[in-house]
């Protein structure tokens, strides 16, 4: 879009003068206003997200992380967790978009209280052995690169079980877009604590398989009734997905961390992707709408978004804003990438505003600066 686009016919393009500014005065003391001086603001030609792209390197927020372990207790601060914070718009507590992340930190031994609440809730685990969260009374323990979810309005409380080093997870909720929707509700649990079923991960044992277990309650609640995605099945199946398929030109061997019994996202707000970058490869660049969030979970590499490059290895944090482009590479010429992602597309797709977009100059590659 050029400045000229602005000034067609059947856009906004009223010039201020004396009378004018004086109308506008009259207006605002009525807590009105006219539509034209903000139209071309509020109705954009395409997505124009305050939010912009960032990588949040591992390495720097790690100590800062370890740093609140004695800062606070879990009890006051009800969660610990280090928050990514947009610069483009601070004051939503929002990493981009409608998404926030941070990374909790639990320390050996410590639990926290169980309380639910409207925004739905996901973890990726960076480190630590002991992690384990409870979800509606189903206890499942978690270990470096395993995904888990927490839906919209379940009862949850985390832990680390091991006695001698610190968990560090990432937290994704929808947390912004829940405020936007002015939809959120908090509850604490009036126990402080669940009582958990005698089955440690009976979600991933009844539904993890690539069978759908018969003859038991049918399952209907709007989420996956898997609450937990273990790392090593995962990779497996994108080393398996990438011995029968090219994948996307756009995200190499990519897979949705899926609902078993709907083939859809595994909860109603937010998706998550795992995907495989092979030795060397990369992909070409595309945008649509809807904001993403990626952490690197495995070996090194490089993405391109909005013309800018960011250079990510194993643990990094970076997010492509709406209608971005953006691109991806693996720097390794021998070991596969693998970067972990989650988003709002349930959202975008069931509003009817998904679209998406192929990069086709310059041999489908953004130029940097
Ligand atoms: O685990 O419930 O990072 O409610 C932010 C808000 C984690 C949680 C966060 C939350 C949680």
């Amino acid at each position: 879009m050029t400045a000229h686009d602005d000034d067609r016919i059947g856009r906004a393009r009223v010039t201020d003068n004396p009378e004018l500014l004086a109308y506008y005065d009259e207006l605002a003391k009525l807590d009105a206003g006219a539509l034209w001086t903000v139209a071309n603001d509020i109705e954009p030609w395409y997505p124009q997200p305050k939010s912009v792209p960032m990588l949040w390197r591992y390495e720097q927020l790690r100590p800062l992380v370890h740093k609140a372990l004695p800062l606070v207790t879990g009890d006051e601060a009800g969660r610990r967790v280090v928050m990514l914070v947009n610069p483009g718009r601070t004051e939503v507590s929002a990493a981009v978009g409608p998404l926030y992340t941070g990374l909790q930190i639990m320390g050996p031994g410590e639990s926290m209280t169980a309380h639910r609440h409207t925004a739905a809730a996901l973890r990726f685990v960076h480190e630590g052995t002991g992690a384990w969260t409870i979800v509606d009374g189903q206890k499942l323990k978690v270990g470096p690169r395993d995904f888990a979810i927490t839906p919209s309005g379940t009862w949850h409380e985390h832990g680390n079980e091991a006695d001698d080093v610190p968990v560090i997870w990432q937290d994704g909720l929808d947390i912004p877009l829940v405020n936007a929707l002015d939809a959120g509700f908090y509850e604490i649990h009036p126990d402080l604590h669940q009582t958990p079923g005698k089955v440690i991960n009976s979600s991933v044992l009844s539904y993890g398989g690539n069978l759908l277990p018969s003859g038991m309650e049918k399952w209907t609640r709007p989420y996956s009734p898997v609450f937990g995605y273990p790392w090593e099945p995962t990779y497996q199946a994108l080393l398996d997905l990438a011995k029968a398929a090219d994948g996307s030109p756009y995200d190499g061997v990519i897979m949705e961390y899926a609902n078993p019994l709907t083939g859809g996202s595994a909860m109603a707000t937010m998706g998550a992707h795992m995907q495989l970058l092979r030795p060397g490869q990369a992909t070409l660049a595309h945008r649509h709408t809807g904001s993403v969030i990626y952490t690197a979970a495995k070996g090194r590499g490089v993405s391109v978004i909005a013309g800018r490059r960011f250079e990510w290895r194993e643990g990094d944090i970076f997010c492509v804003p709406s209608w971005a482009w953006h691109e991806h590479a693996n720097l390794d010429q021998s070991e596969d990438a693998c970067l972990f992602s989650f988003n709002d597309f349930p959202v975008m797709r069931s509003l009817g505003f998904h679209r998406e977009e192929a990069y086709t100059e310059n041999g489908g590659h953004q130029p940097t600066s």
